[in-house]
């Protein structure tokens, strides 16, 4: 036979895209098997289910991969309008679950690995939570981008690559202990490494200002220490519409040269310790939710971030639009998940002035025209202070900006309000005093053209209280946006018999348009349907049981009322109140006023920043009722408490499923929003709860018969405050009373006196901030109307119907269709289809 040259293109480097993959079955069994053997290169002796896991992952990650590739393309030709999600937190819990529910294909799945004779249920609690966060705030972060892939809108969320995320949380002696939680320990199948866009930021040094050919003034910032910044990107998925977003998270790295220059100079351990405090600055996400403390490295984490995202966009603008940087603006928008990476509005100053030469004017209008700022909380011990001393040492030149930014901003104050020195101190970005500050919310507030609340009641509070000096000067940039959960991870996915019950009652168009189940309401109605709602909860709430066995360690009756208080533990939100109830429910037991009784069962759950005493303290009061009501014949039936340890994401997903009530009881004022109460509610528990963040919404959305409500408003809070006597309350209140006796007399901590006494006190005091007194006698009212309406189970399954038809509101796919129809203004982009 002839030779037959083979017919060629130019050899290049570069592959070719591959076409499709397969969702058929028995494809998807053989990816599987393949990743098993060749990828992961393990064998049917393994014993671990931890590499199942990964193949199973692997295989669905290659079907992102090709509706990741083309959404990018996508967005690439059309040249659109681009945002991005600058957040410190993201707590995208597990992936492949939601990976499964949002591609389709948890079917043929299925089907895979029954013929492989594996259980996919098995195989989804191989995967450790990525706990890149906190709380409220990384979570949101995480249901913002889930909604922007399902609107398919071109957004990017941006963070760090935490080494280790929030801490493990183990329960001993009823006290909390914290473990590291190294959960990159063996890999994360999710995350793509992409070395070659790595950038550099600057540390350290000091400035230099030059003259140019042009006699042009510059300034140069020189001697700096420098880290190199290298992203890692997750695929995210939008609910079965082609579209796969990017969450680019950075890991901080040593630079060569910096270990070159030690090891010249002959000290190669120096050289590997540098490197070290290089990597160090991505190793540990902060775990406070609220109060921050000026830690030089929290600063560096926020400086990488912004530095390392801004050159990032940059750099892909220059390679597109060369230094034409006029319609950058236009293109662009950058949203500040809280003052936390609020250090870009100078940042991107610096960039555009210094790197790519725009004078001032040109530089601020960009700056002004692209950022918008969201504001998380009101306590003011939360809000961002950063030393002048401290930013002057690690980054002068921002530094410098910031000064710059201020004059300005000052004259402006100023002109408007001639003589009011007052005014123009209050408003400074610099805070005067021993030590000089740097307020990083003022700084958001005057470098971003949209400033957000996260509930009416919360941007209100913003406007008149916080805030009230910019609105009065820029009343245009204060906007609301009521804070969402994601449906197809808080209803969809964690909670699929009532999921199904609700599709196959009104369609399944409520997973991406959730005001559809407005159409449950009449349902309510109907004895049938309630009956089965009634069985899916029932069931729901014998999986929470199974699921939390071994760290309950009792016997819990399914039928009692589950009510649930699952959040961070904080003063304001008053766990110490839940306590106080469940007190005085063992006090009316011990003392036989059990007539008409509704068996509850109360659960806590909730991490206490390490270093909040009081917090950790609230805890192992917790945990001691609970020894007492627990190891108490009388209680038996009648009530039971636990603390589940380790709240986190894939731990909501089955607590929220399985709960009746919700406890959602902050000083009104205090919460911004919470976001839990959304998922109970969207899931059937009813709230009980204070006029506080979103319970506000969800009483107005639901109605209120259908919620539980008691305590002061946040007007009668701050009226209150004057002549708060808790002593006087607790005389008049007989329940308060006997519960405050208890407690004195050491009930609870036989073995441990004094060690409640901190708590005790914070009741007594006059200066409570929480107010918890206040509210007792009110929120005691509240749980006997709460037991009376569950003695009525038919009346109080109509209700929890009611609950979810009324909870579409709360979907981020309305949150995030408001940020863009107000701040960000992108068209969605079509994904084109791969087959
Ligand atoms: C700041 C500086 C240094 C170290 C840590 C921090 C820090 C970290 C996280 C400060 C605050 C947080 C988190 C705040 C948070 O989660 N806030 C919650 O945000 C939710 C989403 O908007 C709201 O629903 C909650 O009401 C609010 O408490």
């Amino acid at each position: 036979m002839p030779h037959k040259p083979l017919a060629r293109s130019k050899p290049t480097s570069r592959l070719p895209d591959l076409p499709p993959l397969s969702f058929k079955k028995a494809d998807l069994a053989l990816d599987i098997r393949r990743h098993f053997n060749c990828t992961l290169g393990r064998n049917k002796f393994h014993k671990s289910a931890y590499y199942s896991y990964a193949a199973l992952a692997l295989t669905v990650r290659d079907r992102l991969m090709e509706r990741w590739k083309n959404t990018q393309y996508a967005y690439k030709d059309t040249d659109c309008k681009q945002a991005y999600y600058l957040s410190l937190e993201f707590l995208m819990g597990r992936t492949l679950g939601n990976a499964l529910l949002n591609l389709g294909v948890e079917e043929p799945v299925e089907g895979a690995l029954h013929d492989l004779g594996i259980a996919l249920e098995e195989l989804i609690d191989n995967e450790v939570d990525a706990g890149l966060g906190n709380g409220g705030l990384g979570r949101l972060a995480a249901c913002f981008v889930d909604s922007c892939a399902t609107l398919q809108l071109p957004v990017m969320g941006y963070g760090l690559r935490y080494e280790y995320g929030m801490f493990r949380q183990h329960i001993e002696n009823g006290y909390q202990i914290e473990e590291p939680d190294h959960w990159l320990r063996n890999g994360n199948v999710w995350e793509i490494e992409r070395p070659e866009l790595t950038v550099r930021v600057r540390f350290g040094g000091h400035t230099e200002y030059y003259e140019d050919h042009d006699r042009s003034r510059h300034v140069r910032w020189v001697d700096t220490r420098d880290v190199l910044a290298v992203p890692y990107d997750i695929p995210v998925p939008g609910y079965r519409n082609g579209t796969v977003n990017t969450l680019r998270l950075w890991k901080a790295a040593a630079t060569d040269e910096f270990d070159l220059n030690e090891f010249n100079a002959g000290d190669y351990a120096g050289s590997v310790a540098a490197k070290n405090s290089a990597e160090h600055i991505s190793m540990v996400l902060y775990p406070n939710d609220a109060s921050e403390n000026g830690k030089e490295l929290r600063l560096r984490q926020q400086y990488l971030l912004a530095s390392a995202s801004l050159q990032d966009i940059i750099r892909k603008w220059v390679a597109r639009h060369g230094e034409d940087f006029s319609t950058f603006a236009e293109k662009n928008c950058f949203q500040l998940n809280d003052t936390h990476p609020s250090i870009a509005v100078a940042e991107l100053m610096r960039l555009l002035m210094d790197e790519h030469d725009l004078p001032w004017d040109e530089a601020w209008n960009i700056t002004s025209r692209t950022m918008a700022y969201t504001n998380h909380t009101l306590l003011p011990e939360a809000l961002e202070r950063w030393s002048v001393r401290l930013f002057r040492q690690l980054l002068p030149r921002v530094l410098e900006i910031i000064f710059e930014i201020n004059a300005r901003f000052l004259a402006e104050v100023a002109s408007r309000w001639p003589g009011d020195l007052d005014r123009i101190a209050r408003m400074s970005l610099i805070e005067e005093g021993d030590e000089q500050q740097v307020r990083m919310a003022y700084l958001a507030i005057v470098g971003s053209f949209s400033v957000n609340g996260v509930a009416e009641l919360h941007s209100n509070l913003l406007q008149q209280g916080l805030f009230r000096d910019f609105h009065e000067l820029w009343p245009h940039k204060f906007n609301n946006k009521t804070n969402g959960i994601t449906p197809r991870r808080w209803l969809a996915w964690c909670n699929p018999d009532l999921a199904a019950l609700i599709t196959a009652t009104i369609g399944d168009r409520w997973i991406t348009d959730l005001s559809e189940l407005g159409k449950l309401a009449p349902y309510a109605d109907d004895p049938d349907f309630r009956e089965r709602w009634r069985q899916v909860k029932r069931a729901n709430k014998e999986r929470l049981v199974a699921h939390k066995k071994a760290e309950l360690a009792l016997e819990v009756d399914p039928d009692a009322l589950f009510d649930v208080q699952v959040k961070r533990i904080h003063e304001y939100k008053r766990q110490l109140l839940n306590v106080l109830h469940v007190i005085h429910l063992y006090d009316r037991i011990k003392r036989g006023d059990t007539a008409n009784w509704t068996n509850r069962c109360v659960l806590f759950g909730g991490k206490a920043a390490p270093g909040y005493v009081m917090a950790k303290r609230i805890i192992k009061l917790i945990n001691n009722v609970a020894t007492v009501v627990n190891g108490d014949p009388a209680c038996d039936k009648l009530l039971k408490v636990a603390f589940l340890p380790n709240y986190r994401v894939s731990a909501m997903e089955i607590i929220s499923a399985g709960a009746d009530l919700s406890e959602q009881i902050s000083t009104a004022g205090k919460e911004a929003s919470g976001t839990g109460n959304m998922k109970f509610m969207m899931n059937g528990a009813l709230t009980i709860g204070t006029l506080d963040g979103a319970n506000i919404e969800i009483r107005q959305e639901v109605g209120a018969d259908n919620f539980f409500l008691f305590g002061l408003t946040a007007e009668e809070v701050e009226a209150a405050r004057a002549h708060y006597d808790p002593g006087a309350i607790i005389e008049g209140n007989e329940d308060l009373k006997r519960v405050m006796h208890l407690l004195e007399a050491g009930h609870f901590n036989q073995f441990e006196p004094g060690i409640f006494d901190a708590i005790v006190q914070s009741v007594k005091s006059p200066w409570d901030p929480w107010l918890t007194a206040a509210d007792f006698q009110s929120y005691v009212q509240a749980q006997r109307r709460a037991a009376e309406a569950y003695r009525d189970q038919d009346g109080w399954t109509r209700m929890s119907i009611l609950n979810t038809a009324a909870s579409g509101k709360f979907s981020t796919d309305r949150t995030i269709g408001e940020y863009n129809r107000d701040i960000w203004k992108l068209e969605p982009v079509p994904a084109p289809s791969v087959e």
